[in-house]
């Protein structure tokens, strides 16, 4: 069956004016992604999700566990450890997992691969010097325990934070990668807090680490987070 053209018009034309007069329904399915993220009330290897959130302008539930409840926790989460996000209810783990999930979800994660190799070598920088804070975490004897994390804070901490100010030094845009805020900055960021809180004197030796810590903070939604984180 053929119409003619005026038929197709008058067609089309119905189909605009039953459109206007008609609005597509709001979809009631579409469902707003839900996050809770579950770790201790510290900041620690939570702190950085949190930022990342707080940067994003994104709600989540910050569930701080209280120490007195953990044991009865622990052993429903998915590696027995935390922080964990949960994601419309289904849990995930691993911090660094967890962070450059939301940084990709909040557009902080770079543009293309290249900014990706360059924000995981920092995130694997990080990785390298909890090891040190982690030796001192898991040892039991207390004297070890106050030496390692005195070595972790004094001595190995520098040699991060000397990577760290030898790569922004060199960038031209004042970010760790590309023109624009990433995780790779909040990653730097929020380890240099942690340092600085338990040795005042680490940034010393790394002017453009601190002029980069002033920029970051002077960011009205890290200034803001960073004003609520204090106790
Ligand atoms: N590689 C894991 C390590 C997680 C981890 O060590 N979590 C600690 C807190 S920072 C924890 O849950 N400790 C309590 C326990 O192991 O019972 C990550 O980055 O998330």
């Amino acid at each position: 069956m053929f119409y003619s053209l005026e038929q197709v018009v008058i067609f089309y034309r119905y189909q605009v004016k039953f459109y206007l007069t008609f609005p597509r329904p709001i979809d009631t399915n579409i469902r707003m992604t839900s996050y809770k993220l579950i770790y201790f009330d510290l900041k620690g290897r939570g702190q950085l999700s949190r930022l990342l959130f707080a940067v994003a302008g994104v709600e989540y539930e910050d569930c701080r566990v209280k120490f007195s409840d953990w044991p009865a926790l622990k052993p429903t989460l998915p590696f027995s450890q935390m922080p964990v996000l949960e994601v419309n209810g289904k849990k995930f783990a691993q911090s660094l997992a967890i962070a450059r999930y939301l940084a990709e979800e909040f557009s902080l994660y770079g543009d293309n691969s290249m900014d990706h190799l360059e924000i995981n070598q920092i995130l694997e920088l990080l990785k390298d010097f909890i090891f040190y804070l982690d030796k001192s975490f898991k040892e039991e004897d207390k004297e070890k325990k106050v030496q390692y994390m005195k070595e972790a804070l004094e001595v190995h901490s520098l040699t991060y934070l000397r990577f760290f100010e030898n790569m922004i030094k060199k960038s031209t845009t004042g970010f760790f990668v590309g023109s624009k805020l990433s995780l790779g900055d909040l990653a730097v960021f929020d380890i240099m807090d942690y340092i600085t809180e338990r040795n005042a004197t680490a940034l010393d030796g790394c002017p453009h680490l601190q002029t980069f810590r002033e920029k970051i903070g002077s960011i009205d939604s890290v200034k803001e987070f960073m004003d609520s984180q204090k106790k």
